[in-house]
């Protein structure tokens, strides 16, 4: 059976086609088309218009499907007035509206979440919610404006800040004390489906049904990590690389909370225990500042040099977008160090950063959660970054399995081959994926650079 998974990613948008036997899964690239913010009156925003363009031109290029799924990044959100009109475009995480939170305002005993400063909480409190009637999360929302259903996809919903992790519902009595109308929370749903409106399956040229995914993007990769067995953490490695186990329950520990770590939702009531840490965004940058140079040479000239400097990529500065070749600079000159030299040094630091930091984040998370880490699975396109994947082994002296490259666009698809009874458990999605994607194993070695 064929499916389509539409996958949202901060830096591209991808419409898949994914042919799924009860043995085997094929992937294909229909469409990819980049996701360009567009900075107005000095917000940044998504270009939500294009974003759903680029949806729509990849369905029509797929062609006809079992059914179509949708998941992008979390926490960003767009407004619907009481007529089902969008109020505005939604806003980017990393628009500096948020940048003054240095508190969390979510009680981590309710939500469970670390704190980042643009949860959507903290968004929504600096937003004018007066002609507000609904809030859909960004999946939601070209979920609603391809079908005309409205729901909160509950893996996203747990995002908000807005979320009772234990209770698993809307957290009510917060939502009160902030003084936010009810009204704007849709229920939560895990499993709606529905066929796509008259007018878009014309435009089209065919009709087709959106099957409810994992729709945050980071809960679709986990779907996909080809794990054999509890023990193994992944990183979920894009713009962002999200790094942890997955759980059966929350850890809401004072220590959990100190080391901010995330108790996300997951597919079959499972916990992302995990921390954002910054991931490939600073590289992305730099490559945006430097004009595009070929990634893959800079990559095979940052294996030769070494460098001693090293950042911490979850420092505040890398957040905006901007010039991170200079920042990177400012950050060792304020930590008396000497700063890296020419663009292949700068993206080795980059990369031995990220590594010592996914590190941390593993050892942070098999000790708070008591869960032992054998493996590490590095999904998502930086699995492609041979020497990133290298360095990880380095740093958390576990192996790496690095791949697939389209975990989110593959545990979406899957989501939906379960839908149609086509796949069982978490287990089985699993044993299918490691059957059928391309992975490659680094063992630990010896550690080339400095702590
Ligand atoms: P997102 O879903 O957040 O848009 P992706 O999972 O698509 O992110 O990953 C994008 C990242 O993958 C890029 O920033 C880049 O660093 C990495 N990447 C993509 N292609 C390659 C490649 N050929 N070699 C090394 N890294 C790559
Ligand atoms: C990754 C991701 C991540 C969120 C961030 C906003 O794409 O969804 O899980 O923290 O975007």
């Amino acid at each position: 059976m064929r499916f389509t998974a539409v996958d949202l990613g901060a830096s591209s948008g991808r419409v898949m086609t994914a042919d799924i036997t009860a043995g085997t899964i094929e992937l294909a690239e229909a469409h990819r088309f980049p996701n360009r913010p567009v900075r107005v009156a000095g917000t940044l925003h998504w270009d939500i218009l294009a974003l759903h363009q680029g949806v729509l031109d990849g369905l029509r290029k797929a062609g006809p499907a079992e059914s179509a799924g949708i998941d992008s990044w979390a926490v960003d959100y767009g407004l619907l007035d009481a007529a089902g009109r969008l109020i505005g475009n939604p806003v980017h995480y990393r628009d500096s509206r948020t940048a003054d939170v240095t508190e969390r305002i979510d009680p981590y005993e309710v939500t469970g979440l670390q704190f980042l400063p643009f949860t959507t909480v903290n968004q929504l409190l600096r937003e004018r919610l007066d002609g507000a009637e609904t809030l859909l999360m960004i999946p939601d929302l070209i979920g609603y404006w391809l079908t005309g259903r409205i729901g909160a996809e509950r893996t996203n919903a747990s995002t908000t800040g807005l979320y009772d992790v234990t209770r698993r519902d809307w957290a009510w009595d917060l939502v009160d004390r902030l003084g936010l109308p009810r009204r704007i929370l849709p229920p939560i749903t895990d499993a709606a489906s529905g066929p796509v409106r008259d007018d878009v399956a014309a435009e089209l040229g065919y009709s087709t049904v959106v099957t409810q995914v994992a729709s945050h993007d980071t809960a679709s990769a986990v779907v996909a990590v080809p794990a054999a067995s509890p023990g193994f953490a992944y990183i979920s490695c894009g713009t962002w690389s999200l790094v942890g186990v997955e759980l059966p329950a929350p850890v809401l520990t004072e220590a959990s909370r100190l080391a901010n770590f995330t108790n996300e939702t997951g597919v079959d009531g499972t916990v992302r225990y995990l921390r954002n840490v910054m991931g490939l965004w600073i590289l992305q940058e730099c490559l945006r500042v430097w004009d595009h140079p070929d990634l893959e040479a800079l990559l095979a000239e940052a294996e030769k040099v070494r460098v001693e400097a090293v950042i911490d990529p979850d420092d505040p500065t890398f957040l905006p977008p901007g010039d991170m070749p200079a920042r990177i600079d400012a950050y060792c000159a304020r930590t008396g160090q000497r700063p890296p030299e020419g663009r292949a040094q700068a993206v080795r630091c980059i990369l031995q950063s990220l590594a010592l930091a996914y590190g941390r984040a593993v050892d942070d998370a098999a000790r708070l959660s008591g869960r032992p880490v054998e493996v590490v699975h590095l999904v998502g396109g930086g699995s492609r970054n041979a020497l990133l994947c290298r360095l990880t082994a380095e740093a958390t002296g576990l192996p790496v399995v690095a791949g697939p490259v389209e975990a989110a666009a593959l545990g979406n698809a899957l989501v939906q081959a379960r839908a149609r009874g086509l796949v069982g458990d978490l287990a089985e999605m699993r044993d299918l994926v490691r059957r059928s994607a391309d992975v490659r194993t680094y063992e630990p070695r010896g550690r080339e650079w400095p702590q």
